[in-house]
């Protein structure tokens, strides 16, 4: 399964540290947080920290402006040339932030080797897909907590579309079909898609099954199923235990294959996955070079 990829785009998946597993201790990514504004509320979320959907909460990221974050992937590029991405990852969601497109376009003039990459809560898919192709954005990553609206309806509480606040039901049908058509449309552009699933234990837990399914259908190329981090409004809920996701994983991997070595990163990280460089000391960052 999975869809067929050129020579391009199969080398940049061979130099991406969250595509492939053999390229996370050779190949890096920075993360720009140039992205705070988000358009949906997920009951696992609290705003001050970054998305949750791609992003491990904490101490939030500091937000840089398009330029600021080019000036920092010129910095860490110059000193880590081992890093073959730059993604926008939050910390909010980078679909309801111009300043997005407007980093993407600077870094791609400056660095036109480098992939583009990036996370979205997928409501906006439809729509900026084309500036996505635009900028040149090769590798996108949709979370997908349900396709069912009576599930997805009490995993976020409420979506703000086209200026219009929906609730429950309705905006679970709204944003999970402009999921799906938009990741449709992606693999159709040839982008090659990831699909995060965060693991909800008592709500989802079940249901992830039939998500991998669907993804098949779509041509997604990878999945990475994380643990729910217990916050917000389901603070009381209980993480999926390391057994659980595994079975979930299991099951899931006939029909896509499976990422298993997500580090939850923030908003604002950037080097190894395993070695977060933007948490060390200025002095500690500096020993670090291939
Ligand atoms: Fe970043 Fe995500 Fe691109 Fe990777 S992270 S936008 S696909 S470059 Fe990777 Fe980090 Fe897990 Fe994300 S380990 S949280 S899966
Ligand atoms: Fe939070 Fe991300 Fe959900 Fe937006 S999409 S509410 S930032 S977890």
């Amino acid at each position: 399964n999975g869809p067929i990829l050129g020579e391009e785009l199969l080398r940049k998946i061979s130099e991406h540290p969250c595509y492939d597993k053999n390229a996370q201790h050779k190949y890096g990514r920075i993360h720009l947080a140039v992205a705070p504004a988000c358009n949906i509320q997920c009951n696992f979320c609290v705003r001050e920290f970054d998305c949750v959907n791609e992003s491990r909460p904490g101490v939030t990221s500091q937000v840089l402006t398009p330029e600021e974050a080019l000036e920092k992937t010129r910095q860490i590029l110059a000193d880590y040339p081992f890093i073959k991405v730059v993604a926008i990852a939050g910390p909010g969601d980078p679909l309801a932030n111009d300043e997005t497109f407007e980093t993407f376009e600077l870094i791609r003039n400056e660095f036109p080797e480098i992939t583009l990459c990036m996370s979205t809560n997928g409501l906006m898919l439809p729509e900026k897909l084309p500036e996505m192709l635009r900028t040149g954005v090769s590798t996108l990553t949709v979370t997908v907590n349900a396709i069912d609206p009576e599930i997805q309806a009490k995993i976020v509480d409420h979506i703000v579309y086209h200026g219009k606040v929906y609730k429950g039901v309705e905006a679970a049908k709204i944003q999970i079909k402009n999921q799906l058509d938009g990741i449709k449309a992606a693999v159709d552009a040839g982008i090659v898609v990831k699909v995060n699933t965060v693991l909800i234990p008592g709500i989802n837990d079940k249901h992830v099954i039939e998500i991998a399914k669907k993804l098949n259908e779509l041509g997604v190329y990878i999945m990475n199923v994380m643990p729910l981090i217990t916050q917000g409004a389901f603070a009381d809920l209980e993480p999926p235990t390391p057994e659980e996701r595994k079975a979930v994983q299991e099951a899931c991997e006939p029909y896509v294959m499976q990422m298993r070595h997500c580090r939850q990163c923030r908003a604002d990280a950037y080097g190894l996955l395993a070695q977060d460089m933007s948490q060390m000391s200025e002095e500690r960052r500096k020993v670090i070079k291939i």
